[in-house]
Protein backbone atom coordinates (compact mmCIF):
# COMPACT_ATOMS: atom_id res chain seq x y z
CA UNK A 1 0.00 0.00 0.00
CA UNK A 2 3.10 2.03 0.82
CA UNK A 3 4.32 1.74 -3.24
CA UNK A 4 0.77 2.27 -4.00
CA UNK A 5 0.80 5.70 -2.18
CA UNK A 6 4.16 6.55 -3.61
CA UNK A 7 3.20 5.68 -7.37
CA UNK A 8 -0.39 7.49 -7.12
CA UNK A 9 1.99 10.70 -5.95
CA UNK A 10 4.22 10.63 -8.44
CA UNK A 11 1.70 9.98 -11.53
CA UNK A 12 -0.52 13.00 -9.80
CA UNK A 13 2.20 15.32 -10.22
CA UNK A 14 3.31 13.96 -13.43
CA UNK A 15 0.08 15.15 -15.02
CA UNK A 16 -0.10 18.61 -13.16
CA UNK A 17 2.44 19.34 -15.11
CA UNK A 18 1.05 19.62 -18.30
CA UNK A 19 -2.20 20.78 -16.95
CA UNK A 20 -3.06 24.20 -19.32
CA UNK A 21 -6.59 24.33 -18.59
CA UNK A 22 -8.84 25.19 -15.14
CA UNK A 23 -11.76 22.39 -16.09
CA UNK A 24 -8.52 20.05 -16.85
CA UNK A 25 -7.26 20.54 -13.06
CA UNK A 26 -10.93 19.74 -11.78
CA UNK A 27 -10.95 16.71 -13.65
CA UNK A 28 -7.46 15.88 -12.19
CA UNK A 29 -9.02 16.70 -8.98
CA UNK A 30 -12.15 14.61 -8.84
CA UNK A 31 -10.65 11.81 -10.28
CA UNK A 32 -7.80 11.42 -7.39
CA UNK A 33 -8.86 14.09 -4.52
CA UNK A 34 -12.61 13.65 -5.07
CA UNK A 35 -15.29 11.65 -3.54
CA UNK A 36 -15.12 8.62 -5.51
CA UNK A 37 -11.25 9.58 -6.36
CA UNK A 38 -8.24 7.37 -6.33
CA UNK A 39 -6.67 8.54 -2.93
CA UNK A 40 -10.08 8.40 -1.29
CA UNK A 41 -10.54 5.15 -2.53
CA UNK A 42 -7.19 4.09 -1.29
CA UNK A 43 -7.69 5.64 2.61
CA UNK A 44 -11.12 3.74 2.42
CA UNK A 45 -9.09 0.82 2.38
CA UNK A 46 -6.64 1.77 5.33
CA UNK A 47 -9.19 -0.79 7.57
CA UNK A 48 -8.09 -3.71 5.48
CA UNK A 49 -4.76 -3.62 6.51
CA UNK A 50 -2.98 -5.27 10.07
CA UNK A 51 -3.71 -3.22 12.58
CA UNK A 52 0.24 -2.30 13.76
CA UNK A 53 0.65 -0.71 10.34
CA UNK A 54 -2.08 1.39 10.05
CA UNK A 55 -0.59 4.58 11.79
CA UNK A 56 2.15 4.56 9.60
CA UNK A 57 0.23 3.83 6.12
CA UNK A 58 -1.90 6.90 7.42
CA UNK A 59 0.16 9.16 8.39
CA UNK A 60 1.66 8.30 4.84
CA UNK A 61 -1.37 8.84 3.23
CA UNK A 62 -2.45 12.28 4.74
CA UNK A 63 0.90 13.41 4.12
CA UNK A 64 0.29 12.56 0.35
CA UNK A 65 -2.86 14.37 0.55
CA UNK A 66 -1.34 17.29 2.09
CA UNK A 67 1.54 17.35 -0.61
CA UNK A 68 -1.34 16.76 -3.64
CA UNK A 69 -3.82 19.44 -2.14
CA UNK A 70 -0.86 21.82 -1.95
CA UNK A 71 0.00 21.62 -5.60
CA UNK A 72 -3.26 21.70 -6.32
CA UNK A 73 -3.73 24.70 -5.32
CA UNK A 74 -0.24 26.02 -6.41
CA UNK A 75 -1.16 24.55 -10.02
CA UNK A 76 -4.37 26.99 -9.73
CA UNK A 77 -2.64 30.13 -8.84
CA UNK A 78 -0.81 30.03 -11.79
CA UNK A 79 -3.54 29.63 -13.82
CA UNK A 80 -5.42 32.72 -11.80
CA UNK A 81 -2.01 34.68 -12.59
CA UNK A 82 -1.57 33.53 -16.32
CA UNK A 83 -5.47 34.52 -16.51
CA UNK A 84 -5.00 37.64 -15.18
CA UNK A 85 -1.70 38.56 -17.49
CA UNK A 86 -3.81 37.54 -20.74
CA UNK A 87 -6.35 40.20 -20.04
CA UNK A 88 -4.17 42.92 -19.38
CA UNK A 89 -2.28 42.17 -22.77
CA UNK A 90 -5.50 42.19 -24.68
CA UNK A 91 -8.40 44.08 -23.83
CA UNK A 92 -10.40 43.97 -27.11
CA UNK A 93 -12.52 46.50 -25.91
CA UNK A 94 -9.80 49.21 -26.19
CA UNK A 95 -9.82 51.83 -29.32
CA UNK A 96 -6.69 51.29 -32.16
CA UNK A 97 -3.63 53.25 -31.25
CA UNK A 98 -3.90 55.45 -34.29
CA UNK A 99 -0.07 56.01 -36.31
CA UNK A 100 0.82 59.78 -35.20
CA UNK A 101 0.54 61.22 -38.80
CA UNK A 102 3.15 64.49 -39.23
CA UNK A 103 2.75 67.46 -41.67
CA UNK A 104 4.90 69.18 -44.21
CA UNK A 105 7.28 71.58 -43.07
CA UNK A 106 6.68 75.26 -42.53
CA UNK A 107 9.13 76.12 -44.82
CA UNK A 108 7.45 74.00 -47.64
CA UNK A 109 4.08 74.60 -46.69
CA UNK A 110 5.00 78.33 -47.49
CA UNK A 111 7.06 77.41 -50.25
CA UNK A 112 3.66 75.74 -51.55
CA UNK A 113 1.60 78.73 -50.57
CA UNK A 114 3.71 81.09 -52.48
CA UNK A 115 4.13 78.94 -55.50
CA UNK A 116 -0.32 78.46 -55.79
CA UNK A 117 -0.91 82.26 -55.72
CA UNK A 118 1.58 82.57 -58.85
CA UNK A 119 0.21 79.70 -60.51
CA UNK A 120 -3.12 81.19 -60.33
CA UNK A 121 -1.67 83.91 -61.97
CA UNK A 122 -0.40 82.10 -65.41
CA UNK A 123 3.06 80.68 -63.70
CA UNK A 124 4.87 77.81 -64.11
CA UNK A 125 6.95 75.79 -61.74
CA UNK A 126 10.31 74.66 -62.26
CA UNK A 127 12.80 72.88 -59.97
CA UNK A 128 16.85 72.81 -61.10
CA UNK A 129 20.14 71.67 -59.34
CA UNK A 130 21.14 73.22 -56.20
CA UNK A 131 25.18 72.93 -57.25
CA UNK A 132 25.48 75.25 -60.09
CA UNK A 133 28.00 76.11 -62.45
CA UNK A 134 29.27 79.40 -61.93
CA UNK A 135 28.43 80.43 -65.28
CA UNK A 136 24.67 79.99 -64.03
CA UNK A 137 24.64 81.38 -60.83
CA UNK A 138 26.75 84.17 -61.66
CA UNK A 139 28.27 85.24 -65.37
CA UNK A 140 25.07 84.74 -66.85
CA UNK A 141 23.28 87.21 -64.68
CA UNK A 142 25.93 89.84 -65.29
CA UNK A 143 27.69 89.15 -62.57
CA UNK A 144 31.14 88.69 -64.00
CA UNK A 145 33.97 86.86 -61.85
CA UNK A 146 35.23 90.24 -60.12
CA UNK A 147 32.26 92.32 -60.15
CA UNK A 148 31.49 93.75 -56.38
CA UNK A 149 27.81 92.57 -56.08
CA UNK A 150 29.61 89.14 -55.74
CA UNK A 151 30.95 90.01 -52.43
CA UNK A 152 27.16 89.92 -50.72
CA UNK A 153 26.69 86.70 -51.73
CA UNK A 154 30.41 85.17 -52.49
CA UNK A 155 29.00 81.30 -51.85
CA UNK A 156 30.54 77.83 -50.86
CA UNK A 157 32.70 76.54 -53.81
CA UNK A 158 32.93 72.76 -55.14
CA UNK A 159 35.55 73.70 -57.68
CA UNK A 160 36.67 76.81 -59.27
CA UNK A 161 33.97 76.64 -62.02
CA UNK A 162 30.89 75.11 -59.66
CA UNK A 163 29.29 76.44 -56.36
CA UNK A 164 26.44 75.99 -54.10
CA UNK A 165 23.73 78.04 -55.88
CA UNK A 166 23.01 81.47 -53.88
CA UNK A 167 19.70 82.33 -55.37
CA UNK A 168 17.34 80.36 -57.67
CA UNK A 169 17.62 82.60 -60.64
CA UNK A 170 20.10 80.17 -62.34
CA UNK A 171 16.76 78.39 -62.98
CA UNK A 172 15.53 81.09 -65.05
CA UNK A 173 18.65 81.28 -67.63
CA UNK A 174 18.19 77.06 -68.02
CA UNK A 175 15.21 78.41 -69.16
CA UNK A 176 15.53 81.39 -71.26
CA UNK A 177 18.28 79.15 -72.87
CA UNK A 178 15.71 76.47 -74.01
CA UNK A 179 12.52 78.28 -74.31
CA UNK A 180 11.56 81.26 -76.57
CA UNK A 181 9.39 83.95 -75.19
CA UNK A 182 6.44 84.11 -73.52
CA UNK A 183 7.60 82.47 -70.24
CA UNK A 184 6.57 82.81 -67.06
CA UNK A 185 7.83 80.74 -64.22
CA UNK A 186 8.41 80.09 -60.55
CA UNK A 187 11.43 78.69 -59.13
CA UNK A 188 11.73 77.86 -55.65
CA UNK A 189 14.14 75.82 -53.82
CA UNK A 190 17.15 75.65 -51.23
CA UNK A 191 20.09 78.18 -51.87
CA UNK A 192 22.96 78.76 -50.11
CA UNK A 193 25.21 81.86 -48.61
CA UNK A 194 28.20 81.92 -46.42
CA UNK A 195 26.07 83.70 -43.31
CA UNK A 196 24.76 83.12 -39.94
CA UNK A 197 22.43 84.78 -37.24
CA UNK A 198 19.49 84.91 -35.96
CA UNK A 199 18.22 86.29 -39.31
CA UNK A 200 20.58 83.79 -41.38
CA UNK A 201 21.18 80.50 -41.68
CA UNK A 202 23.71 78.99 -44.64
CA UNK A 203 20.89 77.45 -46.10
CA UNK A 204 17.49 78.67 -46.84
CA UNK A 205 14.76 78.80 -49.49
CA UNK A 206 13.70 81.13 -52.33
CA UNK A 207 10.55 81.25 -54.73
CA UNK A 208 12.21 83.63 -57.71
CA UNK A 209 9.52 84.62 -60.94
CA UNK A 210 10.31 85.91 -64.49
CA UNK A 211 7.80 87.25 -66.79
CA UNK A 212 9.07 87.58 -70.44
CA UNK A 213 6.66 88.58 -73.44
CA UNK A 214 6.37 91.43 -76.10
CA UNK A 215 5.06 94.45 -74.11
CA UNK A 216 6.12 93.86 -70.32
CA UNK A 217 6.12 97.18 -68.16
CA UNK A 218 7.39 97.94 -64.49
CA UNK A 219 3.00 98.24 -63.94
CA UNK A 220 2.69 94.53 -65.32
CA UNK A 221 5.56 94.31 -62.00
CA UNK A 222 4.08 96.07 -60.13
CA UNK A 223 0.19 94.71 -60.67
CA UNK A 224 1.80 90.94 -59.84
CA UNK A 225 3.65 91.63 -56.85
CA UNK A 226 0.86 94.10 -55.70
CA UNK A 227 -1.76 90.38 -56.44
CA UNK A 228 0.62 88.47 -54.87
CA UNK A 229 1.14 90.65 -51.33
CA UNK A 230 -2.21 91.09 -51.23
CA UNK A 231 -3.15 87.41 -51.75
CA UNK A 232 -0.35 86.34 -49.05
CA UNK A 233 -0.82 89.04 -46.25
CA UNK A 234 -4.71 89.88 -46.81
CA UNK A 235 -6.38 92.01 -49.48
CA UNK A 236 -5.44 95.43 -47.17
CA UNK A 237 -1.87 95.15 -46.77
CA UNK A 238 -0.44 98.60 -48.15
CA UNK A 239 2.69 98.33 -50.89
CA UNK A 240 5.61 100.41 -51.50
CA UNK A 241 8.11 100.01 -54.76
CA UNK A 242 11.18 101.27 -53.31
CA UNK A 243 14.44 101.79 -55.65
CA UNK A 244 16.96 99.71 -55.29
CA UNK A 245 19.79 97.83 -57.50
CA UNK A 246 20.20 94.21 -58.63
CA UNK A 247 23.19 93.50 -61.69
CA UNK A 248 20.56 91.69 -63.30
CA UNK A 249 17.51 94.09 -63.43
CA UNK A 250 17.30 97.44 -64.70
CA UNK A 251 15.26 99.16 -63.02
CA UNK A 252 15.15 97.59 -59.37
CA UNK A 253 12.75 98.07 -56.58
CA UNK A 254 12.59 96.45 -53.52
CA UNK A 255 8.73 95.79 -52.45
CA UNK A 256 7.76 96.49 -48.61
CA UNK A 257 4.39 96.24 -46.56
CA UNK A 258 2.87 97.88 -44.15
CA UNK A 259 4.31 96.67 -40.94
CA UNK A 260 1.93 93.41 -39.66
CA UNK A 261 2.87 94.00 -36.08
CA UNK A 262 2.47 97.34 -35.51
CA UNK A 263 0.49 98.38 -38.89
CA UNK A 264 3.12 100.79 -39.47
CA UNK A 265 3.38 103.13 -36.09
CA UNK A 266 6.86 101.82 -35.49
CA UNK A 267 8.26 98.52 -33.49
CA UNK A 268 10.77 96.85 -32.96
CA UNK A 269 10.42 94.23 -36.17
CA UNK A 270 10.19 97.16 -38.20
CA UNK A 271 12.94 98.85 -36.83
CA UNK A 272 10.49 102.00 -36.18
CA UNK A 273 9.47 102.54 -40.20
CA UNK A 274 6.38 101.09 -40.40
CA UNK A 275 7.95 98.93 -43.51
CA UNK A 276 8.75 95.19 -43.63
CA UNK A 277 10.61 94.65 -46.53
CA UNK A 278 9.33 90.97 -48.44
CA UNK A 279 10.88 90.52 -51.65
CA UNK A 280 13.06 92.45 -54.44
CA UNK A 281 12.35 92.43 -58.01
CA UNK A 282 13.19 94.56 -61.25
CA UNK A 283 12.83 94.75 -65.18
CA UNK A 284 15.34 92.10 -66.40
CA UNK A 285 18.41 94.26 -67.53
CA UNK A 286 18.74 93.53 -71.55
CA UNK A 287 22.59 92.47 -70.65
CA UNK A 288 20.44 89.42 -69.51
CA UNK A 289 18.41 88.95 -72.45
CA UNK A 290 21.51 89.02 -74.56
CA UNK A 291 23.25 86.17 -72.63
CA UNK A 292 20.41 83.65 -73.38
CA UNK A 293 20.43 84.84 -77.11
CA UNK A 294 16.45 86.89 -76.71
CA UNK A 295 16.02 89.86 -79.19
CA UNK A 296 16.08 93.09 -76.17
CA UNK A 297 14.49 94.92 -78.94
CA UNK A 298 10.72 92.77 -79.25
CA UNK A 299 10.60 91.54 -75.72
CA UNK A 300 10.60 92.64 -72.07
CA UNK A 301 10.54 91.18 -68.82
CA UNK A 302 10.28 91.56 -65.44
CA UNK A 303 11.90 89.21 -62.54
CA UNK A 304 11.63 89.40 -58.62
CA UNK A 305 12.92 87.13 -56.08
CA UNK A 306 11.85 86.57 -51.90
CA UNK A 307 12.99 84.48 -49.58
CA UNK A 308 10.54 81.68 -47.87
CA UNK A 309 11.93 82.34 -44.29
CA UNK A 310 11.25 85.75 -44.48
CA UNK A 311 7.83 85.23 -45.51
CA UNK A 312 7.14 82.65 -42.89
CA UNK A 313 8.59 84.91 -40.31
CA UNK A 314 6.28 88.04 -41.15
CA UNK A 315 2.96 85.73 -40.89
CA UNK A 316 3.95 83.79 -37.77
CA UNK A 317 5.36 86.71 -35.83
CA UNK A 318 8.84 84.58 -35.31
CA UNK A 319 12.08 86.84 -34.90
CA UNK A 320 14.89 83.80 -34.79
CA UNK A 321 14.89 82.02 -38.47
CA UNK A 322 17.34 79.17 -36.73
CA UNK A 323 13.67 77.74 -35.18
CA UNK A 324 13.01 76.23 -38.36
CA UNK A 325 15.57 74.05 -38.54
CA UNK A 326 16.19 72.76 -35.20
CA UNK A 327 13.51 70.52 -35.37
CA UNK A 328 12.06 71.17 -31.96
CA UNK A 329 8.73 68.67 -33.19
CA UNK A 330 6.60 71.08 -30.29
CA UNK A 331 7.99 73.93 -32.30
CA UNK A 332 7.13 72.47 -35.33
CA UNK A 333 3.76 71.09 -34.99
CA UNK A 334 2.52 74.54 -34.56
CA UNK A 335 2.31 74.71 -37.89
C1 LIG B 1 15.62 89.03 -57.32
C2 LIG B 1 15.40 90.38 -57.53
C3 LIG B 1 15.33 90.86 -58.83
C4 LIG B 1 15.84 87.75 -60.81
C5 LIG B 1 16.32 88.07 -62.06
C6 LIG B 1 16.30 86.89 -62.77
C7 LIG B 1 16.71 86.71 -64.16
F1 LIG B 1 17.15 85.47 -64.34
F2 LIG B 1 15.71 86.90 -64.96
F3 LIG B 1 17.67 87.57 -64.49
N1 LIG B 1 15.87 85.96 -61.96
N2 LIG B 1 15.57 86.48 -60.75
C8 LIG B 1 15.67 88.66 -59.68
C9 LIG B 1 15.47 89.99 -59.90
C10 LIG B 1 15.74 88.17 -58.40
O1 LIG B 1 15.71 88.45 -56.10
C11 LIG B 1 15.80 89.28 -54.96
Amino acid sequence: MKDELLELKTRVLKKLESVAERSDLEKLRQSYLGRKGFLTLLLKRLEELPKEQRPAIGRLANQVKEELTEEFQSVSDSLTRKDAKEVSALDITLPGRRTPTGHLHPITQITEEICTIFVKLGFQVVQGPEVELDYYNFEALNMPKDHPARDMQDTFYISDNVVLRTHTSPMQIRIMENTSPPVSIVAPGKVYRPDSDISHTPMFHQVEGLLVDKGVSFGDLKGTLTTFAHQMFGPDTDLRFRPSFFPFTEPSAEVDIRCVVCQGKGCRVCSHTGWLEILGSGMVDPEVFKIVGYDVESISGFAFGMGVERIAMLKSGLDDIRLFFENDIRFLQQF
